[in-house]
């Protein structure tokens, strides 16, 4: 399973296919990785910093809905699997601009699918010589009471235009395995947290906010919870599943680590208060305040992985505890660095 590979990343400056390049540096030097990112104001090549010089890495900025330019990189490369992370990703910018939504994330995976295809299965209905991962997210599922979880065999329910472009993609994405016999894998993660995430999003959000004095926005009432991932857990399930799954398999990936937003921004400033204590003694938690909530907010989320674990073996090893801890002080380096 490790022989040597040419792989194309999409949206590997953004915050998981960034940490899943470093990761593969690590796990799979040999492999030749291939970057394609349009470097929108989520993507930064500062997220690539650090890499191995000896690792065999090119970066192209580019856009997934641009047919041509694909064609031209696989005449160039020969790419023998894709690893499909880029897309518009923040719920609160789908909401107030859904646009580029459907664009990167519906068009840009169909534009990706309809080349490798071409590239892949040139006879029509044959073995298909490359594998195709698309990244996608629970949201697709839409919302859960307070009890329940979601599974593989869960409904399709998209409440934001976000999940609803993720679930047009997926959607996508099977009718390929489907109709075409292309080898294409979905996996449906839950929310990632850990180094290189974009400021934007609710955990860098706390940090920021605290350490520079600001209020911390925290929506509605607090009481909407999230499953979080350390991102290297991700990133692990990730390489399995690419390496060992069955074409047009379909996984979840959570990590039983359910958090409301209240406990979960508390939890973040009682951290603060002990490894950057405020001058004065008060403690972050005194920042926090309540402002509108998002339009449409869903109000839990929760993942079963055990057929996951079940035939690979996968289980997410990192605590909450030493995760966010690693987070935080990343945040806390980055910060420094801008004084
Ligand atoms: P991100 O916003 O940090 O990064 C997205 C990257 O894609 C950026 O570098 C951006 O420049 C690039 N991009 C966007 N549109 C593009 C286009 N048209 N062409 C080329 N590049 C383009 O996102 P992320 O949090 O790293 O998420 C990566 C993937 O994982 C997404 O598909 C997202 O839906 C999915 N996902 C994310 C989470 C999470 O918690 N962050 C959870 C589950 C699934
Ligand atoms: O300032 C904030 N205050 C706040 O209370 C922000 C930015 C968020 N929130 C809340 C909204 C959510 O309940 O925190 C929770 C997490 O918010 P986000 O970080 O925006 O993540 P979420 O909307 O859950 O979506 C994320 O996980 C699934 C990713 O952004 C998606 O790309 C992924 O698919």
């Amino acid at each position: 399973a490790t022989e040597k590979r040419t792989i194309l990343i999409t949206g590997g400056a953004g915050f998981i296919g960034s940490n899943f390049i470093h990761y593969l540096a690590l796990e799979r030097p040999d492999w030749h990785i291939v970057n394609l990112d349009k470097l929108t104001y989520a993507g930064s090549l500062d997220n690539l910093d650090g890499l191995n010089p000896d690792f065999q890495y090119d970066f192209i900025q580019g856009d997934i809905t641009d047919g041509g330019l694909l064609n031209r990189l696989h005449r160039r490369y020969h790419f023998d699997g894709i690893v499909h992370f880029a897309a518009e990703s923040h719920v609160d910018n789908s909401i107030a601009s859904p646009e580029t939504f459907v664009m990167s994330n519906v068009m840009g995976t169909f534009t990706l699918l309809e080349a490798a295809r071409k590239w892949w299965m040139p006879k029509g209905r044959s073995a298909c010589q490359g594998r195709f991962l698309h990244i996608s997210t629970d949201e697709v599922f839409g919302e859960l009471g307070k009890t329940g979880v979601f599974s593989e065999t869960s409904p399709y329910r998209p409440n934001s235009p976000y999940s609803a472009s993720k679930a047009g993609s997926d959607h996508l994405v099977r009718s390929y395995v489907k109709t075409y016999g292309m080898d294409c894998i979905t996996t449906n993660c839950s929310n990632n947290y850990g180094p290189r995430q974009h400021r934007e999003k609710f955990i860098p959000t706390v940090i920021n906010t605290a350490m520079t004095g600001k209020e911390i926005p925290i929506y509605g009432d607090g009481s909407n919870i999230r499953d979080w991932l350390f991102v290297k857990d991700h990133c692990e399930a990730l390489l399995g599943i690419f390496e060992y799954s069955d074409p047009g398999e379909h996984y979840l990936i959570g990590a039983n680590n359910e958090q409301n937003n209240l406990d979960l921004a508390r939890l973040i400033c009682q951290k603060l208060d002990e490894i950057v204590p405020s001058l004065g003694g008060k403690s972050y938690t005194d920042q926090i305040r309540f402002v509108e909530d998002r339009p449409g907010h869903d109000i839990r989320y929760a993942v079963d992985h055990s057929k996951l674990t079940g035939e690979l073996g996968w289980k997410p090893v990192t605590t909450f505890e030493s995760g966010l801890t690693e987070t935080i002080h990343w945040y806390i380096g980055k910060l420094n660095k801008k004084l």
